[in-house]
């Protein structure tokens, strides 16, 4: 339907006997604050950084937990805070996983597993199967045919299967960008 600028000249005139000023303001002033609104979203983009607890590597966040758990607790853990046990793809990670590892002495929970088929790793999360790996010398073992959980070690920064029911600390992982308005 096109409307002409005369008939938009008498529909604007009838709206203005109808509605009282103060009305026609208050309409006026709705319109001004939501398109003040409009352009202040419009200038937010995606917010990189990491929450606090967390710290960041190239394109994740990382959460060490200061607590031990089972493996599947480590797992309901980080994703009540938002990720999961960390993934890693990347050489660049492992060394940074690695060396924080190393550092802090003690054993990490990462988010692989052979829970479903004995010796068929997976990503437990993305359910892949891993791309990357760094195994320490001949692990895994799967001792006592029951080791079918991933840590990372502290003695050697590298990967060890252990049993899952085990409570040790865990890494969580999530995506380094904690807003994004649109
Ligand atoms: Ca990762
Ligand atoms: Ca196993
Ligand atoms: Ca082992």
């Amino acid at each position: 339907m096109v409307i002409t600028r005369e008939e938009l000249h008498v529909i604007t005139r009838e709206a203005l006997i109808r509605h009282s000023p103060s009305k026609i303001m208050a309409f006026a002033f709705r319109v001004a604050v939501s398109a003040l609104i409009v352009v202040w979203l419009g200038n937010c983009d995606a917010v990189e950084g990491c929450p606090s607890g967390w710290t960041r590597f190239k394109d994740s966040c990382y959460h060490f937990g200061h607590d031990t758990e089972p493996w599947m607790v480590a797992q309901m853990v980080c994703r009540d805070l938002g990720g999961h046990l960390v993934e890693i793809e990347t050489a660049a990670e492992e060394n940074f996983l690695s060396t924080e590892t190393v550092r802090r002495g003690v054993p990490y929970w990462i988010g692989a597993s052979d829970l479903l088929i004995e010796n068929d790793w997976q990503w437990m999360t993305s359910h892949s199967s891993l791309s990357y790996t760094a195994w320490s010398p001949e692990q895994p073992t799967n001792y006592g045919g029951n080791e079918n959980c991933a840590e990372i070690r502290p003695s050697d920064g590298k990967w060890n299967d252990d049993q899952c029911d085990r409570s040790i600390n865990y890494i969580c992982e999530r995506s380094n960008e904690v807003e994004v308005i649109e």
